[in-house]
């Protein structure tokens, strides 16, 4: 697939584009089948981390700040009664896989080197492109938790920034299941933070911009199964709960320029054994 003058220049106003049945139902369903498997093989023992975008600070527990490199199962923030028992199997509590799913494992290695992957990225100009973050989110039936307004670059930071977001659709993304919402061309207004590794070994936020986002300008971005919604790394978003009884799957990959400045204090680190490559 070629994209057209039309979808670059839609791509440059807004900040995001969403691409219709870019993968077929069976490359879906693949991922899918892959990311139950490794839930099903995931022991929690005493490993329960959750992902959380409202505590990030409390939340930078090592298990997810050592994910970069790793294939690790994240809890959803609600999955849990308060004596510590799952509200639902394990398969229905898991909020995401990551970080390095593209590398790490066969079935999604493949599905981000697909070709077409490959000519997209290119066409959206990202130079040397390499292939930064692979995340499977499952936006769990009732208890999916929010993921509250944000840009991708605040939490994976270039210089220049280069960074683009590809969220395909694993399942059909509705306002009833936690579709992602974007505010159309808010990638212009500029980064508003930064979260990054401090000097004492935590981590902090670096604002650059106090001013809230103008969330009445949200859009959803209802998609069926099969969609790509390409995402610029300066482009607010977020997702709201999901409180359906229907599963919102996606798998996300992020993609930088390798001419690019990455810094060692952004929170996604690779161990030297495991460098940072193309398609
Ligand atoms: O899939 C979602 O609900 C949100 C994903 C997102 O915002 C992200 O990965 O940056």
């Amino acid at each position: 697939m070629r994209l057209n003058e039309e979808q670059l220049a839609q791509y440059d106003r807004d900040g995001f584009l969403v691409l219709n049945d870019f993968a077929p139902a069976a490359s879906c369903d693949a991922l899918r089948s892959r990311a139950g498997e490794l839930v099903h093989d995931f022991e929690p023992k005493d490993i329960v981390s959750i992902f959380s975008t409202r505590e990030q600070n409390r939340r930078s527990d090592d298990y997810f700040l050592n994910s970069g490199d790793k294939i690790r199962c994240f809890f959803e923030e609600d999955a849990f009664h308060p004596d510590g028992t799952l509200k639902q199997s394990k398969e229905q509590s898991i909020n995401k896989i990551g970080h390095a799913l593209h590398d790490l494992d066969p079935v999604f290695d493949a599905f981000s080197r697909n070709p077409a992957v490959a000519q997209l990225v290119a066409e959206l100009g990202i130079n040397r492109p390499l292939l930064l973050q692979g995340m499977y989110i499952f936006k769990q039936p009732r208890i999916g938790g929010e993921v509250t307004c944000h840009q991708d670059s605040t939490f994976l930071y270039t210089e220049p920034q280069s960074i683009a977001g590809l969220w395909f659709a694993l399942e059909d993304a509705t306002t009833e299941n936690g579709c992602l919402w974007a505010i159309p061309g808010g990638h212009t207004l500029g980064l508003k933070s930064r979260w990054l590794r401090s000097e004492t070994g935590g981590m902090k936020f670096d604002v650059f911009d106090s001013i809230p986002w103008p969330e009445e300008k949200l859009v959803p971005l209802e998609v069926t199964k099969g969609s790509l919604i390409i995402l610029d790394g300066q482009l607010p978003h977020k997702s709201l709960a999901n409180r359906s009884s229907k599963s919102r799957h996606a798998y996300t990959l992020h993609v930088i320029g390798g001419d690019c400045q990455y810094p060692q204090t952004n929170w996604l680190r690779r161990s030297p054994d495991l460098p940072l490559r193309g398609f």
